[in-house]
């Protein structure tokens, strides 16, 4: 990857994690550590693959993002608000009554949600939906879904897994946040979903590996989708968990947690947010 963008797109992910990390303290809490995990996966898909208009948020050509995982609704809402979707100062909203800002996103209230997703193993389907609706239509927009792996271990999903290469959804690409928790402990304690790669791949999927920090292995991959004609594509992004912040980083309790002052500080500094307090974020 050219240097300059890959630069700028870890600096887009950067400011993200800042956007985040605020949205999340000012509203007195959220999915925090779900949603840092996902944070250079959005970047590359928004600022590097997808074709969106901010200004056209129902574009019938556009392609679609659907966030399976729908708990991780903040870090969509700091990239559809970065990119313009609403006011960045509505983020100043989360947490507080009557926004529009929900703890999982509604594709009915906000801007750039293409579908209200919270309740595990939904998005996914409904995402494979609208890629079917694409071929019947004879449009040629793509489809993109992002999953967490402990969603994974829902019946629903693996109906779809089915579906999928059935249809010869190649204008559907499905990504794993594979970040081996899942809640307040890890997949392998409570229902393991591995070996992840040989599953899809035996349900017909073409599937890639990734890790999931580094946005140039992103955009290569999830650039050049599909990578194979007649077949949906899978990527599972190794991930982290809390990522950027030191002491969230793979730590299962940050699922939804508030950090004490002290903390606050640390996760400040990391994050180079300047300007700060507790009195002033919560
Ligand atoms: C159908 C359903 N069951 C339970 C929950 C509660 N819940 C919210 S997040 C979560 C953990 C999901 O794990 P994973 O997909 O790995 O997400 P991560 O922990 O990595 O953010 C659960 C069980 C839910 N949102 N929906």
């Amino acid at each position: 990857m050219d240097e300059a963008l890959r630069k700028e797109l870890q600096e887009m992910a950067g400011a993200l994690r800042g956007s985040i990390f605020r949205t999340i303290c000012r509203g007195g809490g959220g999915h925090i550590a779900a949603s840092l995990s996902i944070v250079e996966i959005l970047t590359v898909l928004y600022w590097a693959v997808l074709r969106i208009e901010p200004r056209q948020p129902r574009d019938p050509e556009r392609d679609r993002f659907v966030l399976s995982k729908g708990h991780a609704g903040v870090a969509l809402y700091a990239v559809l608000a970065k990119l313009g979707f609403f006011e960045e100062g509505v983020l100043e909203t989360f947490g507080k009554f009557d926004t529009v800002l929900g703890g999982h996103p509604d594709m009915h209230k906000v801007a750039g949600v293409e579908a209200s997703t919270g309740a595990l193993g939904h998005g996914f389907g409904f995402a494979m939906g609208q890629a079917l609706a694409g071929k019947i239509d004879g449009k040629d927009y793509r489809v993109f879904a992002l999953l967490g792996d402990g969603e994974c271990q829902e019946g629903s999903i693996w109906e779809a897994a089915l579906f999928g290469p059935q249809q010869r959804l190649d204008n559907f690409t499905a990504i794993i946040d594979f970040n081996k928790i899942q809640a307040m402990d890890r997949l392998e304690e409570i229902v393991s979903v591995s070996p992840l790669a040989e599953k899809w791949q035996a349900f017909g999927w073409s599937v890639r590996q990734v890790d999931g920090h580094d946005v140039g292995q992103l955009a290569e991959v999830l650039g050049s989708v599909p990578f194979e004609e007649g077949r949906p594509s899978m990527v599972i992004a190794h991930t982290v968990k809390g990522k950027g912040i030191s002491f969230m980083e793979d730590v299962p309790i940050w699922h939804y947690r508030l950090p004490s002052a002290e903390q606050m500080e640390t996760a400040c500094r990391e994050l180079g947010i300047e300007n700060f307090s507790r009195e002033q974020l919560v």
